[in-house]
């Protein structure tokens, strides 16, 4: 059972105009779908970045693994060290690290190479894992302020969510959202406006739904000493569940984590092996949203939970904007973490293109069901594959930047952090 192709498929696809730290998002997405196919023409799926740092890494190991069996993941590992390179890295901070672009380069072919597992033994994902624990994965409502459409007109119509930029329409976004889906967690994006008038969104989501937990992600957008002004509102009983990444760096968070009442959330500050020793001598976070497109895979994934068990520190996922493989890995990795004890992040329900055979799959109370299907369960839908590359040819996009997009309704928009 030899790896017989490998094909790497840049793709984009329809984005709102969500709002964060660092600018809006662009009209398209990015992402590369991987095809890893056998003599006998089964393919199993991987979906990653598609930036071009990704992509060029991608490429410069694909011809190493042609030949290995996919069961052969230490295999996979060797050719991502020889083929990408790079400094160890160590403990350095965010962003991007040598060590990331080859976490990268493993999670993106390791999810395929478990598809190609599961498929030969007739196994699920999650029973090659280890087996569930949990019947279906708990994902959290992700809400963004928003701009009701693109700047400039990108060849499709508005998306359905409309203008999201005060309390009441974040209000009417969350209630859609959950009747939609039927979210049983809320996380706002926040790093957009004051943290006062953020806070002040949190108190409606609050109200109008006083038994959901709520989360706010300000993407290391408040310095320290803001983020102690505005302790004493977070810290009003019932209002947060935990607070995600107030500050971009590790020592911020420790301080920070010394006068925080909640637990501390990120998926900013440790985002690699190297980073747990310091995290845990600063106890800066008591959550990590794991995320095995940068962890190193779903088997990665679950080193870091047991890190986390190890340590007293709470799992969850992050996520960004992405499709059904992803979605797939995630509920495949998910159901199998005892010390999930969050519901996950997804940009899921902001997208509307899908690139899996039957489209995009189910959010039903707040959850997704295991896929049973052998493998990832979820299978490449070409016509779609073909019209999403098609978008990512046109689109003109090469690497996301959001600060770019934004200056294009603020020409003297400055993304540089912390803002507030
Ligand atoms: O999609 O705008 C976004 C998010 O801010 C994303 O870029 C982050 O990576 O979702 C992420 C987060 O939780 O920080
Ligand atoms: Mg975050």
């Amino acid at each position: 059972m030899r790896i017989a192709d490998i094909r790497v498929t840049p793709i984009a696809f329809r984005d709102p105009p969500l709002l964060n730290v660092w600018g809006v998002h662009e009209p398209w997405a990015l992402r590369a779908i991987i095809e890893v196919e056998l003599a006998d023409g089964r393919v199993g799926l991987g979906e990653s970045y598609g930036d071009l740092e990704t992509l060029a890494n991608l490429e410069r190991v694909r011809p190493g693994l042609v030949g290995l069996s996919p069961f052969d993941l230490n295999a996979l590992a060797r050719v991502v060290y020889a083929a990408v390179g790079g400094d160890p890295d160590v403990g350095a901070p965010f962003p991007r690290t040598g060590d990331k672009a080859r976490a990268t380069a493993i999670a993106a072919f390791e999810v395929a190479f478990l598809d190609l597992q599961g498929q030969a033994l007739g196994l699920p994902l999650h029973a090659l894992l280890g087996g569930a624990v949990r019947p279906r994965v708990p994902y959290a409502a992700y809400l963004f302020y928003k701009f009701a459409r693109h700047k400039d007109d990108p060849g499709y119509p508005a998306d359905p969510w409309g203008e999201v930029l005060t309390h009441d329409q974040m209000v009417g976004a969350a209630r859609r959202m959950i009747e939609l889906h039927g979210f049983g967690s809320i996380k706002l994006k926040g790093g957009v406006f004051e943290p006062e008038f953020e806070i002040e969104t949190l108190r409606a989501l609050r109200r109008a739904f006083p038994d959901v937990p709520l989360r706010i992600d300000p993407n290391g957008g408040w310095s320290v000493a803001t983020t102690r002004r505005v302790m004493p509102q977070l810290a009003e009983p019932g209002l947060l569940e935990y607070l995600e990444d107030p500050a971009g760096s590790l020592e911020e968070m420790g301080e920070i984590a010394r006068f925080a009442t909640m637990p501390l959330a990120t998926n900013m500050v440790t985002i690699a092996f190297g980073h747990v020793p310091r995290t845990v001598e600063l106890n800066a976070v008591q959550v990590i949203l794991s995320d095995h497109h940068y962890w190193g895979g779903l088997r990665a994934t679950q080193h870091l939970a047991t890190i986390g068990r190890t340590f007293g520190i709470g799992i969850s996922m992050h996520s960004n904007s992405h499709l059904g493989i992803s979605l797939a890995a995630m509920t495949h990795v998910g159901a199998t973490i005892p010390n999930l004890v969050y519901a996950s992040d997804t940009h899921y329900p902001w997208q509307e293109d899908e690139v899996i055979e039957g489209g995009k799959l189910a959010i039903r109370d707040g959850c997704v069901d295991l896929l049973d299907g052998p493998g990832l369960g979820v299978r490449v839908d070409r016509a779609a594959l073909a019209r999403l590359h098609r978008a990512y040819l046109d689109c003109g996009i090469r690497v996301r930047d959001d600060a770019r997009e934004m200056r294009k309704y603020d020409p003297s928009w400055n993304p540089s952090t912390p803002r507030f």
